[in-house]
């Protein structure tokens, strides 16, 4: 059984730190040289998959973006309300956005959320700092949270920055035993395969060997050749499998299953 969670997690920090470039940066993968204030909050979603003492853990973060004017006290205390883990961000052309951390936000964060894990970001490192990093360094230590330098510009550790914040989440402060699953590494045929037999006996909720015995038919019926498979066959398997989930699980799962079938075929 895989587990997941879904956390909520806060960027914070002064107006123009760059926290709504960082989320746009991770979530979608752009940058934008144009200020978009935001208004109150705004939430965007992104899932990840992590490791932990070798069992996949999905985690599902609900992203919101604070509004960074420190007159919205009452707007900021909401959003911090079920808040599980606070990526805190400073500019390293102003050196006042620290001090902001230090007196304002990470305080103001703590009361409400209590001590949840943080990672400080110390952001737009493609640009000149106008003060001594380390002192960021020593505020992270202070409150036990690792600290990265970022820029949502270049994306220099921004992918970086949310997964130890996720590492956080699933295995405490430390993240200890958590590493990330490589998702992206390429699969022969007959590797790809395998994932996606397995995956379907994994769900499939019968017996191995009668699960297996459905996916022999299948082969057969769409001319797989399991010693010389082509994408084109492992669609069409991919497909027929879902067909046969159909009498067992529910829509969604199918569902899920095909894109996570298909995740494997777009890695050969
Ligand atoms: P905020 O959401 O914290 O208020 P924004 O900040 O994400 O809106 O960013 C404020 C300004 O900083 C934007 O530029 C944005 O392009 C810029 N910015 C954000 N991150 C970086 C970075 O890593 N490097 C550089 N060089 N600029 C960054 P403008 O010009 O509109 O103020
Ligand atoms: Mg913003």
């Amino acid at each position: 059984m895989r587990g997941k969670l879904i956390k909520k997690v806060c960027l914070l920090g002064d107006s123009s730190v760059g926290k709504t470039s960082l989320i746009r940066k991770y979530v979608y993968n752009t940058f934008d040289d144009a200020y978009i204030a935001t208004i109150g909050t705004k939430t965007v979603k992104k899932e990840l998959t992590l490791e932990y003492f070798g069992k996949e853990v999905d985690l599902v973060l609900m992203i919101w973006d604070i509004l960074g004017q420190k007159e919205y006290r009452r707007v900021q205390s909401m959003s911090f309300q079920g808040t599980a883990g606070g990526l805190v961000v400073c500019d390293i052309t102003r050196k006042e956005t620290l001090d902001s951390l230090r007196d304002y936000w990470v305080p103001e964060l703590i009361k409400i959320a209590g001590k949840i894990p943080l990672v400080f970001m110390a952001n737009k490192s493609d640009l000149k700092p106008a003060f001594d990093l380390s002192e960021l360094g020593k505020l992270a230590a202070e409150h036990g949270c690792p600290y990265l330098m970022t820029s949502a510009k270049t994306g220099l550790n921004v992918e970086n920055a949310f997964l130890t914040l996720g590492k956080g989440l699933v295995g405490g402060r430390e993240g200890a035993e958590v590493s990330l699953k490589v998702e992206d590494s390429k699969l022969s045929p007959a590797e790809a395969l395998d994932n996606i037999f397995s995956h379907f006996v994994e769900h499939y909720g019968q017996e191995t060997d009668f699960a297996m015995a459905v996916i022999r038919k299948q082969c057969i019926e769409v001319g797989l050749d399991i010693r010389n498979p082509t994408k084109g066959s492992i669609a069409k398997l991919i497909d027929r499998l879902a067909d046969v989930e159909r009498e067992v699980l529910s829509p969604g799962q199918i569902s899920k299953n095909k894109i996570e079938r298909r995740n494997f075929l777009l890695r050969m």
